[in-house]
């Protein structure tokens, strides 16, 4: 599996799945969630629709993961997961973890052969940029994903691609 960062537009992404950093609540909001809704049209907000309706109140738990189609996108799936919101004092790193393994592991059963992860949490949410990479990166190289080659981090900004270029050389 081939892991790399790069600066772009997550929407733009040529890749069979894109992962988006949501909400639990599944209906869209700022950030790369509303590039991604705005991007691929409406047929992913009414699949969202529908993964909310199996889910317990509603709510995808964060750290978990849905699928939905890539609607307008050159991505066949968007991954839907829900980051933890950054506190300090309390430690929810296992639930950003958890963010990327269960999306990798999704991928993999849809049959995905290359996937692109934003920042996840690491915008609206505040986790800070540097360990918010070092999280990704470790995740992401200790997951098993059979037939997962290229794993890309799409980053805006040159603070979020230099995080991640560094932490890819750290781990
Ligand atoms: N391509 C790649 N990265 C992007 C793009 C894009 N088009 N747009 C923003 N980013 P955020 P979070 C970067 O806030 O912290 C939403 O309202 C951004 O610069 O999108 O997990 C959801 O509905 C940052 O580095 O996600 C949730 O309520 C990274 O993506 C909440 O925000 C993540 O920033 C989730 O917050």
């Amino acid at each position: 599996m081939h892991v790399e960062a790069v600066g772009t537009d997550i929407t733009t992404e040529r890749v069979d799945a894109i992962v988006n950093a949501a909400n639990p609540g599944l209906l869209g909001g700022g950030g790369v969630d509303g590039a991604i809704h705005a991007a691929g049209g409406p047929e992913i907000l009414a699949e969202c629709r529908q993964r909310k309706a199996d889910l317990p109140g509603g709510l995808l738990p964060r750290g978990q993961a849905v699928a939905t189609t890539g609607g307008r996108l050159a991505a066949r799936w968007v991954i839907h997961t829900a980051g933890p919101v950054y506190a300090p004092g309390k430690d929810r790193r296992a639930v950003l973890r958890s963010c990327y393994v269960q999306s990798l592991r999704l991928a993999s059963e849809l049959g995905a052969e290359s996937i692109a992860f934003p920042a996840i949490s690491a915008g609206v949410y505040g986790w800070p940029m540097d360990d918010a990479a070092r999280v990704a990166v470790s995740a992401v190289r200790d997951t098993d994903a059979p037939g997962i080659e290229l794993v890309r981090f799409a980053l805006f900004g040159q603070r979020a691609l230099n995080a991640f270029t560094q932490a890819l050389a750290n781990t």
